[in-house]
């Protein structure tokens, strides 16, 4: 059925960069070809069923300020309205993908049993709403966040049977995932850490964690799911201290408990400024060791200090995110999820359109100039100077010895180095060309 709720709003159409309709795409153009892929391929934008349809417009302050025709959440009835609203958003903005958690397409029932009939009712219902042409699932993820249950950790809680209850949603939003055709599948553990060291058994939570996603791994392969498992990593917030820190921490986890072949990163533009990176830092460092599955692009605000997740708006912050996607040969599964809502005064339908054609505008105009850092070689070259000496033969040799010759080296040839420039400001400046 058709819904009221976008009346009036057309469908959003590319109309080139000096077009002044509020409500059109200046930048990003589906079809444009960057490095050899349609730009809609190359950046396979995401919208996120949370904020954008779930969220009712509460912060840590003061609760809702939406008024939707699904609101409140509390019956199927709703729930297939609000998804009736969503594919006449991804029609209007031409998306390609969306993502859920389990909790923002059903209410929550209170137990597993009806929590599953609904999640496997609401999810027939939108696969019955897509077919070759309409957008597709990009990932599916269990909210184990927000129900009082999970108050001290889904795999990480203390009681086992929350643990259980755990695997089975994990289990139950899988199948619905690959019911779906999705082509990830998100764990984001928001209150896996914990509140205080005081009572908390970090060597027995992050073993039942590292088991948990093993658990994960092997049900993937039972079902034939040929999609990228994700982790996303987060310091704190909602726990005070969340065991998948960022990136780094990520990665000693995944190896500790042998999964670095199986599972990738879905990397966070505020996580990231959390754990005191850089986006493209975290980006960097995942794609160096081949770990880089997919982004959720929404900032934080630099002064507030929760998690605010807002539209990016921000050309030269995004063009080095892009220049890091783009250089470890772009995206596989993975793709770009506005993991972003609107702010809380935002209160019109248009506001919801508007909000996603300037993040779309802001990523294209990033991914043009990161296409051009990359097709102009400048970056790389200098990359590939700094480090020239490393490929010669007595380098190398050095790599292959040990201290003891090193030493007798740097003696018999005076080795005595001259610091060389960084180049830090040329590199700057020959950036700011580009964005
Ligand atoms: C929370 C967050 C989540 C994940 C999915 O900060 O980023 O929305 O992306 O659970
Ligand atoms: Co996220």
């Amino acid at each position: 059925m058709t819904t009221e709720f976008f009346n009036g709003i057309s469908p959003v159409e590319y109309k080139g960069a000096e077009s002044s309709d509020p409500l059109s795409y200046r930048y990003y153009n589906p079809d444009e070809i960057v490095l050899g892929k349609r730009m809609e391929e190359q950046l396979r934008f995401a919208v996120a069923w949370w904020h954008s349809f779930a969220w009712e417009g509460g912060d840590p302050f003061g609760g809702s300020t939406f008024v939707r025709p699904w609101h409140p959440q509390d019956n199927m009835e709703r729930a297939r309205l609000k998804a009736d609203i969503a594919f006449e958003m991804f029609d209007i903005l031409g998306v390609p993908f969306f993502c859920w958690h389990d909790a923002d397409l059903r209410p929550d029932q209170g137990n597993f049993k009806e929590n599953l009939s609904t999640l496997n009712e609401i999810t027939d219902y939108i696969g019955s709403k897509m077919n070759s042409d309409s957008p597709k699932l990009l990932w599916g993820t269990a909210n184990m966040f927000s129900h009082r249950r999970w108050m001290a950790g889904a795999s990480t809680n203390p009681d086992p049977d929350v643990f259980a209850f755990a695997a089975a949603t994990v289990k139950s939003c899988m199948d619905a995932t690959h019911k779906l055709g999705g082509q990830n599948y998100v764990l984001w553990g928001g209150r896996e850490g914990y509140e205080t060291l005081l009572n908390t058994n970090l060597s027995k939570e992050l073993d039942n964690m590292g088991r948990f996603l093993s658990m994960v791994v092997d049900y993937k392969y039972k079902i034939g799911f040929t999609g990228t498992i994700l982790v996303e990593p987060k310091p704190q917030e909602p726990s005070k201290h969340q065991y998948d820190f960022d990136v780094a921490t990520c990665i000693g986890f995944l190896r500790k408990y042998g999964l670095e072949k199986e599972v990738k990163l879905n990397i966070e533009q505020g996580h990231a400024i959390l754990a005191g990176h850089s986006f493209e830092h975290e980006i960097a460092l995942a794609a160096s060791e081949g770990m880089l599955g997919s982004i959720d692009m929404n900032r934080n605000d630099y002064q507030s200090g929760w998690d605010t997740d807002q539209f990016p708006n921000n050309v030269p912050e995004v063009a080095l995110a892009y220049y890091h996607v783009l250089r470890s040969g772009g995206f596989s599964t993975g793709g770009t999820n506005f993991d972003a809502k609107l702010r809380r005064q935002s209160i019109d339908a248009v506001d919801l359109i508007a909000a996603h054609v300037g993040a779309m505008d802001i990523c294209a105009r990033g991914l043009k100039a990161a296409e051009a850092m990359i097709n102009d070689g400048g970056l790389e070259a200098k990359l590939q100077e700094r480090y020239q000496d490393w490929s010669k033969p007595e380098a190398l040799k050095m790599l292959g010895s040990s201290l003891e010759d090193i030493t007798q080296l740097v003696l018999e040839k005076n080795i005595n180095p001259e610091p060389r420039s960084g180049n830090q400001e040329i590199l700057e400046n020959y950036v700011n060309r580009f964005v």
